[in-house]
C-alpha cells in the first residue's frame, strides 16, 4: 500500500491513510472513526468505496494470507475456509442492551427463562474494554460505509461498519450497497448506524492458525446497544457474527426502530408468485434460520405455468403504504444462503448463477477447481475432494465433504429470476404472509388462519428444531425450542411488547395480508420425510392463494380445510400435547415422496477453542507502511 494521507487523532497521533480522505466526511463520521481509531490503535485506515477494484485489491490480500481458493473451473469464484470453530452464528455470544427494562425479554425456554440474552450497559462496558483495547493494533481498519435499502431510499438505513477483516469488506459490497454516496445521504444531518467489528487478533500473534483463519472465538462476543444504534462484534469472522448489516442492523437495530415508527423488520424471504393465468401475487415466507427460505425461493415449480421470483430470500422490512395495505421490501443487495441446501438437478439456475463472482465459505472444492457437497452433485473418476477442513475427502466416508452451514454469498441482481422490484425503495403489497416451523412431528403441512390476530398468535407459538445456521449444540431431538416468528436469534426487545406490536401494525392496515402456517418437514414414524419439499411446494402456494382470492371474492378458489383441520391447527400450541393428526390436504398429497429428507442434517457439534503459544507464520502479515 501507498500512504495517501495521514489522520491526526488527540492522544495517539498520525495514523496513515492508505484509502480514502477522512477529511471530505462529515465531522460526525470524522468523530466516530477518530474516537474508534484511538480505542483500536490500527496501523493505518482504509476507506471502501465498494468498487471492484477494491475488492480485486482485498482478494489478493486474502490470497496472501493463504484463506481463499480461487476456484479455477468458474469466473471470480472464490472458497474461503474457516477455523473449524467459527463457521456458523452464536447465539450464546450475542447480546441486548439498553438502558431501562424494556429488553429483558422473559418467557419461553424451561431453563433459562428468557428468549434474548440481555447485558446490563455497566457489564457491557467492562466486556468491551477487555476486548476492544488496542484490538487492531498492526492491522488495517477498513471504514465500510453503506446503505440498506437502495442508498437514499425513503425506507432504507445508513450505516458505518468499522473492521479488521478483509474478507468482511468483501462479503459486504456483496450483501449490502457499498459506495461513496453513502457519505451524501448521511450528510450533516442524517443519522447512521455505528457497527464495530474485530477479529479479536492484534499483531503479534500467538496464536495457531487453522487454514490461516483469523479469530478469536473464545472472547467471541455480539452486542446491541439499542438507544445507541450501534452494534460491537468480536472474535469472529464467520458472516453471522461479522456481516453487521445483516442480522445485527437490519433484524435486531431495525426491528427496534420499526416498533419505534410502526413498521416489522423480519426474518422472511419476500416473494413473488404468478400463476398460470399470469396474475402475480406476493408473498412473505417467515422461517429459521435453515428453515429452507432460500432453497423454495430458487425451487422450480412443479406444476407448469407458475413461476418464483425472488425480492429477497432472508429479511423483510413491512410497512403500511399510504394505501393501507402492508408492502413488504428486502433491505439487503445479495444472499448468503446454504450452500448444501442447493441440489444441482432441483436448482439448475441457482447453481447456474454460482459459476460466476461468488463467495463460498466452507463447502469442499475438486481437483478440478470445483465447488462441491455431495447433494446430488456427481464427480467424475479423476476428481478428488478436499473437504471444508482441507482434508481429502472420498465418497466412501459418510460424513458430509461440506459443513452443513457452508454459505455462498452472491448479488441479488446475478439471480436470472430476480424480481424487477427487487431494488425498490419500497416493496411490494402482501397478499399473504406464509409462517414456516422446521418439525419433524405434529405440525401440520398447511394451516390458513381466521384473521390477523390469530395468525399472529400462532406465529408466536411456533417451536422449532435447532439448524446448523443457529451454531447450538443441542441433539436435534432436545433443541425443540421456541422460535417465535422464526425470530428467536434476532429479537432485540421486550417479547410482549413485540407481540402487541406485530398485531398494532396488522390490525392498523385497510387489508392485512392473510396468514398461512406450513411445515415442510414433518417425517411419518418410521423415520421418511412425509412432504417432498422443493418444487412441490408450489402445490401449497396454489392452494394458498386460492384462499386468499376466495376472502377477496375473486374466482379459482379453494374450499376451506375440514373442521378436523382446525382441530389440528389448535393443537400447536406449545403447551398441548403433540399429537394431533395431520391436516387432509389430499387432492395435493398426490405428488411421488423421495426416500431421502430434503431438509440438511443439523450441525455438528462446535468444539472450544485452542490456543497455543507459537508466534504465527509471517505469511498472515499485512504490510502496513511505517
Ligand atoms: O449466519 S447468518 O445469520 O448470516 C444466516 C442465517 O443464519 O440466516
Ligand atoms: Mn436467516
Amino acid at each position: 500500500y501507498r500512504v495517501k494521507t495521514e489522520f491526526e487523532i488527540s492522544g495517539v497521533g498520525s495514523i496513515p491513510v492508505l484509502k480514502g480522505d477522512p477529511k471530505w466526511l462529515a465531522e460526525k463520521v470524522q468523530c466516530f472513526i477518530a474516537e474508534k481509531a484511538r480505542l483500536m490503535t490500527p496501523a493505518a485506515i482504509y476507506i471502501c468505496n465498494g468498487s471492484i477494484f477494491e475488492a480485486d485489491e482485498l482478494l489478493g490480500v486474502l490470497k496472501k494470507q493463504g484463506v481463499v481458493e480461487t476456484l479455477t473451473a468458474y469466473r471470480n469464484v472464490h472458497l474461503v475456509r474457516t477455523d473449524p470453530e467459527d463457521m456458523a452464528r452464536v447465539e450464546k455470544a450475542t447480546y441486548i442492551t439498553h438502558n431501562s427494562i424494556e429488553a429483558i425479554v422473559s418467557g419461553g425456554e424451561s431453563s433459562k427463562s428468557q428468549l434474548v440474552n440481555y447485558m446490563h450497559p455497566t457489564t457491557l462496558e467492562t466486556e468491551l474494554d477487555v476486548r476492544f483495547q488496542e484490538c487492531m493494533r498492526g492491522r488495517v481498519m477498513y471504514v465500510i460505509p453503506f446503505s440498506m435499502g437502495p442508498v437514499s431510499g425513503e425506507n432504507s438505513m445508513n450505516a458505518v461498519q468499522l473492521t479488521d477483516s478483509p474478507y468482511v469488506v468483501i462479503n459486504m459490497r456483496m450483501m449490502t450497497r457499498v459506495s461513496s454516496s453513502v457519505w451524501d445521504s448521511i450528510g450533516d444531518s442524517g443519522s447512521f448506524a455505528r457497527l464495530i467489528h474485530s477479529i479479536g487478533v492484534p499483531r503479534p500473534s500467538f496464536r495457531v492458525l487453522k487454514q490461516n483463519w483469523l479469530c478469536a472465538v473464545e472472547k467471541m462476543l455480539i452486542a446491541h446497544r439499542l438507544e445507541e444504534n450501534e452494534v460491537w462484534s468480536f472474535g469472529s469472522g464467520y458472516g453471522g457474527n461479522s456481516l453487521l448489516g445483516k442480522k445485527a442492523l437490519s433484524l435486531r437495530l431495525a426491528s427496534w426502530k420499526g416498533r419505534k415508527e410502526g413498521w416489522l423488520a423480519e426474518h422472511a424471504a419476500v416473494l413473488s408468485i404468478t400463476d398460470p393465468s399470469g396474475r402475480e401475487s406476493f408473498i412473505t415466507v417467515h422461517a429459521p434460520s435453515g428453515g429452507g427460505k432460500t432453497a423454495f425461493a430458487f425451487s422450480e415449480p412443479t406444476i407448469p405455468g407458475w413461476k418464483i421470483k425472488i425480492l429477497g430470500d432472508d429479511i423483510a422490512w413491512i410497512r403500511q403504504e399510504k394505501d393501507g395495505r402492508l408492502y413488504a421490501m428486502a433491505p439487503e443487495n445479495g444472499m448468503f444462503g446454504i450452500a448444501p441446501g442447493l441440489d444441482p438437478k432441483k436448482h439448475p439456475a441457482a447453481m447456474k448463477m454460482l459459476e460466476q463472482d461468488a463467495l463460498l465459505v466452507n463447502t469442499a472444492s475438486t481437483s478440478t477447481g470445483k465447488m462441491f457437497w455431495r447433494n446430488g452433485m456427481e464427480l467424475s473418476e479423476k476428481e478428488t475432494v478436499r473437504d471444508w477442513q482441507g482434508l481429502e475427502w472420498t465418497s466412501a466416508v459418510t460424513q458430509s465433504p461440506a459443513h452443513p452451514n457452508a454459505r455462498f454469498t452472491v448479488f441479488m441482481e446475478k439471480y436470472p429470476n430476480v424480481h424487477p422490484l427487487w431494488d425498490s425503495p419500497k416493496g411490494v403489497p402482501l397478499t399473504a404472509m406464509i409462517f414456516c416451523s422446521r418439525r419433524d412431528d405434529a405440525y401440520p403441512l398447511c394451516v390458513e388462519t381466521d384473521d390477523w390476530d390469530e395468525g399472529v398468535t400462532m406465529a408466536a407459538a411456533i417451536r422449532a428444531v435447532a439448524s446448523a445456521g443457529s451454531g447450538r449444540k443441542d441433539s436435534p431431538a432436545s433443541s425443540l425450542h421456541n422460535d417465535p416468528m422464526g425470530m428467536r436469534p434476532f429479537l432485540a426487545y421486550n417479547f410482549a411488547h413485540y407481540l402487541k406490536h406485530w398485531i398494532d401494525v396488522g390490525r392498523s392496515a385497510t387489508k392485512p395480508p392473510k396468514i398461512f402456517h406450513v411445515n415442510w418437514f414433518r417425517k411419518s414414524s418410521d423415520g421418511k420425510a412425509l412432504w417432498p419439499g422443493y418444487g412441490e411446494n408450489i402445490r401449497v402456494i396454489e392452494w394458498i392463494l386460492k384462499r386468499c382470492a376466495a376472502q377477496n371474492g375473486q374466482p379459482g378458489q379453494a374450499t376451506a380445510l375440514s373442521g378436523s383441520d382446525i382441530t389440528a391447527a389448535t393443537a400447536i400450541a406449545p403447551a398441548a400435547t403433540d399429537s394431533a393428526p395431520a391436516p387432509v390436504m389430499k387432492e395435493y398429497l398426490d405428488v411421488t415422496i423421495p426416500t431421502e429428507n430434503p431438509s440438511c442434517p443439523p450441525t455438528a457439534a462446535t468444539k472450544s477453542a485452542q490456543i497455543k503459544t507459537k508466534p504465527c507464520a509471517s505469511g498472515n502479515a499485512l504490510k502496513v507502511p511505517g
